[in-house]
């Protein structure tokens, strides 16, 4: 039997669904989830010794790819020298003074163990500071798994929300508010029918969890002036858009700057991280210096300060890097879009600098309704037949694929080749793979 399979039914055994996150399940494209034994640079390799190319990069951290010589190196050295202290050390200063020069609107910030984390303590805070309750998201998006964001839009877009997840209070489901991403209008009237009673309006500028949906023109903008008229935070939730696209937040690109910012993943090169930070009136309600209490074991621990340091570091000092990312990215995109011409495949395709979604849908995909309108079915023929050819994306059409540094040309003229003939044996017409 095929090692993935022995170890998948072994590991059933004693976690549940085999998996320690439900998406790296399959669930959502069928088969059993490769096992990977080791990375390097762009390549994975499964426990059968089959290589990949690789455009999960763990879901957004590793825009260096597997195992960067630095990063490694850092984070060994960091081990040799203690993995935690539960105390202070210069690594989260350093780390502390990297992001605060490269992103101005934090003038403070917390590191804390997951993105998570950071959401559920920035929503905190902002019902702190605010002293109201009630939360603004949008549907599609998502900010992890604190009670709060597990809520979907009510039915017609009642004014509070449900539960997505059972075990979610109700009673604290009924304060997020989900609305629809891109829509202007729904925004400012719901924030009028509520007369501006709501603590924090929480959205991920770019948004990655629904597949790759950009905002439209003026959204970014009427949140910002909906927050600001009517006393509420805005919270970019930058987990992973934070130095994916620029060095830094990615509200310099539309020019908005937020209230506050959480961040994760790629901060941590790999390592467990998540941060929220932004304007000092806001942070300083932090415990100690404030009452608002958040705290954690192994935050800021010297592991995953070292993969931050030294990943924000390869970004930070070499000035192509955003460039070149963009570059291969262009070359994918633009091979990409020639193989779903030339099949006259129902595919968009949604691509901003090293971060792309292809969407099975004849539809521009703006919001989640049109994303939920992919047919996932076709998604997970197309997965399979990339996985076959030794190229792994994720296992979920609501998902963002990611590019790194060490994607070589011939990375990317592989995955275009494969692309190609995936979508070639299987046209509209008999859509067999
Ligand atoms: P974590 O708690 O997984 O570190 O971060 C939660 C989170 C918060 N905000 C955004 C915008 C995020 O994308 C995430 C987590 N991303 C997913 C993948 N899209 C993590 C993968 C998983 O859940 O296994």
């Amino acid at each position: 039997m095929n090692k993935n399979k022995q170890l998948f039914l072994r590991t059933k055994k004693h976690i549940p669904g085999g998996v320690n996150s439900p998406v790296r399940a399959f669930k959502a494209v069928g088969g059993t989830p490769v096992f990977f034994k080791r990375g390097k640079g762009s390549k994975l390799f499964d426990v059968n010794g089959k290589e990949y190319i690789d455009y999960v990069g763990s879901w957004g951290p590793l825009i260096l790819g597997h195992c960067d010589s630095n990063v490694v190196k850092a984070v060994k050295r960091a081990a040799e020298s203690g993995t935690s202290f539960g105390a202070p050390t210069e690594a989260e200063t350093i780390l502390a003074e990297m992001i605060t020069s490269a992103i101005p609107s934090i003038e403070l910030i917390r590191f804390v163990n997951s993105g998570t984390e950071a959401v559920m303590s920035a929503i905190r805070l902002a019902r702190a500071f605010t002293g109201k309750e009630n939360i603004i998201k949008f549907e599609g998006c998502y900010h992890g798994h604190s009670d709060s964001m597990l809520v979907n839009a009510g039915s017609g877009l009642a004014t509070f929300g449900i539960p997505s997840s059972p075990g979610v209070p109700s009673c604290l489901a009924e304060k997020t508010i989900s609305l629809p991403y891109n829509d202007v209008e729904k925004l400012e009237s719901k924030v009028k029918e509520l007369k501006g009673n709501v603590a924090c309006i929480i959205v991920e500028p770019i948004a990655a969890n629904m597949g790759l949906v950009l905002p439209e023109k003026g959204f970014l903008a009427s949140l910002r002036r909906a927050a600001s008229e009517n006393g509420i935070i805005l919270i970019f939730d930058e987990v992973i858009t934070g130095f994916r696209l620029r060095y830094g937040s990615v509200s310099k690109i539309y020019n908005i700057s937020p209230d506050l910012i959480c961040l994760g993943k790629i901060i941590g090169g790999g390592l467990p991280v998540g941060a929220y930070g932004g304007r000092k009136d806001i942070m300083r309600m932090i415990s100690p210096e404030g009452p608002v209490y958040q705290a954690g074991t192994l935050s800021g621990n010297p592991l995953a300060m070292a993969g931050g340091i030294f990943t924000l570091k390869a970004l930070r000092d070499n000035k192509d890097i955003y460039k070149q990312l963009d570059q291969k990215g262009n070359i994918l995109e633009d091979g990409i879009r020639k193989a779903i011409n030339k099949n006259s495949s129902e595919c968009a395709l949604t691509r901003i600098g090293s971060m792309f979604t292809l969407f099975f849908t004849g539809k521009i995909v703006r919001d989640y309704v049109a994303a939920k309108q992919c047919d996932t079915g076709l998604y997970a023929r197309y997965f399979k037949g990339m996985l076959k050819s030794g190229v792994y994306l994720p296992p979920s059409q609501f998902e963002t694929s990611f590019i790194s540094t060490a994607h070589s040309e011939k990375d990317i003229e592989k995955t275009i080749k494969s692309n190609y003939l995936v979508l070639k044996r299987w046209k509209r017409t008999d859509r067999i793979l």
